[in-house]
């Protein structure tokens, strides 16, 4: 039976800004409170949705979610109708009012985990959704998630879902920002690999000192065991610590993983020899030969990569087994990490094609072509079994990109969140979404 890797990309919300919320995220921090342009980054976004549908790749959309969150606020005490919870929240806690109509939710890599059925025990595809409970702006993303993935994979015989776990640091969760699967072939058998930054019950594993690490060791163990994933098809290994403190907050800015090639640069891991001897071994036992593509420091340093997002891509098995990488134009203006990827395609190894794109509203949030992207393998039946309204076509994505034209504003400070006037436009933007996507009631405005 035929299998793909589906990338389904995050639409980018109306609400999206740069509020400087992520502490660990450089580009998150140096770009606190610049305005930002929603309507363009959405259309950034579609554009490489469309991009990699026309090269043949099956893609598909996850919406965003319904900003600012009114019900988050009214958890935090604030009251009385709608627009005055915005304005005593505007007037009294600035921050949290922007915490609340983040549209963090874009970086769909950070939605879930997933393991294809070829992996799991009863044969489904599994889902977790990611409690990210290192930010609270993103902390709040969970409940909605969980209901557009349900919306999404509906057919219990094929997809199975879990709720988050529980929302404390020592589960703290990011979801396939910190995973990726090695298989021979999408629709096999894998080796699942789950990169965590630090341990939070046993202390032999060394922290950062700087950051936060968002991904603990018991997080990931509690998510291969939901999945019901085998021992023998499961690799742990810890992010190094020092990269963290540098800048790279998840693993997939240091690294990124796809068929049967590992792709990733010399200082992300830690014991980097035992794991790849490990990743080798496993995969062999499900037929496949791991290939390492290391970038070594002399060529891009670890300040290039969180830069330029080199490893931030997204990287594509093409029909004829080689492979294409999909950067964003921060490479192109690194000289050295250009230079790198010229040497790189022109090697004769797996990895053959640069394709750039312009995510720059995105990437100034420290959110790159990987972060856009929840990649879910499926084979023929499973896809057949998704809820079609979510997969892009030419008219899906005409009808967004007139969506976006109609309901974005095309400049937002924090002076606009604060306009009780957004709320009702994201909610007459998102209620027409749900049309569109064939989603159902999913928002808490259209539950409640
Ligand atoms: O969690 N940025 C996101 C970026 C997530 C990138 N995802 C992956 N690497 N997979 C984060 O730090 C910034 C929001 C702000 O500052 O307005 C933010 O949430």
């Amino acid at each position: 039976m035929k299998s793909y890797e589906v990338n389904f990309d995050g639409l980018v919300g109306p609400t999206h800004n740069y509020g400087g919320l992520s502490y660990g995220n450089v580009a998150s921090q140096s770009n606190s409170q610049q305005s930002s342009n929603p309507k363009e980054a959405a259309l950034q976004g579609l554009a490489k949705m469309k991009a990699l549908m026309d090269m043949g790749f099956q893609q598909g959309v996850l919406a965003p979610q319904e900003r600012p969150d009114i019900a988050a606020l009214r958890r935090l005490g604030f009251a009385g109708s709608d627009a005055e919870v915005i304005q005593q929240a505007a007037k009294e806690a600035m921050p949290l009012l922007v915490a609340s109509c983040s549209a963090s939710s874009m970086w769909v890599a950070n939605a879930a985990t997933v393991s294809p059925s070829a992996d799991t025990a009863d044969g489904r595809v599994h889902f977790t959704a990611a409690n990210l409970n290192c930010k609270y702006h993103r902390s709040i993303e969970h409940p909605t998630t969980s209901r557009v993935l349900a919306a999404m994979f509906a057919d219990s015989k094929h997809f199975a879902h879990h709720s988050a776990l529980p929302a404390v640091a020592q589960f703290g969760d990011e979801g396939a920002a910190n995973h990726t699967r090695f298989c021979r072939a999408y629709g096999e058998a894998g080796v699942e690999f789950f990169v965590f930054g630090r341990s939070a019950f046993d202390t032999r594993y060394p922290a950062p000192q700087r950051y936060p690490a968002r991904q603990t060791l018991e997080a990931s163990r509690a998510v291969a065991r939901l999945h019901g994933l085998k021992e023998e098809g499961v690799v742990y290994a810890q992010q190094n610590p020092s990269v963290i403190d540098q800048g790279v907050f998840h693993n997939d800015v240091i690294a990124v993983g796809n068929g049967e090639v590992l792709f990733y640069h010399e200082d992300a891991f830690l014991e980097t020899d035992k794991m790849l001897a490990e990743l080798t071994s496993k995969l062999a036992k499900v037929g496949g030969k791991f290939q390492a593509v290391c970038v070594p420091r002399s060529a891009v340093t670890v300040d290039d990569a969180v830069r330029s997002y080199l490893f931030n891509s997204q990287l594509l098995s093409r029909a004829d087994g080689s492979m294409l990488l999909i950067v964003p134009e921060e490479c192109r203006s690194n000289e050295r990490v250009w230079q790198y990827l010229q040497s790189l395609t022109g090697s004769g190894g797996v990895i053959r094609e640069v394709k750039v794109f312009d995510l720059k509203q995105s990437m100034q949030n420290g959110g790159g072509p990987a972060c856009l992207r929840l990649r879910v393998a499926l084979n023929e039946t499973e896809l057949a079994a998704v809820n079609p309204g979510v997969i892009m076509t030419a008219p899906l994505y005409e009808s967004l990109t007139q969506w976006v034209e109609r309901h974005y504003r095309d400049r937002m400070t924090e002076n606009d969140l604060a306009d009780p006037q957004l709320l009702l436009e994201c909610r007459a933007a998102l209620d027409e979404l749900t049309q569109i996507l064939k989603l159902g009631a999913v928002y808490p405005f259209q539950i409640n």
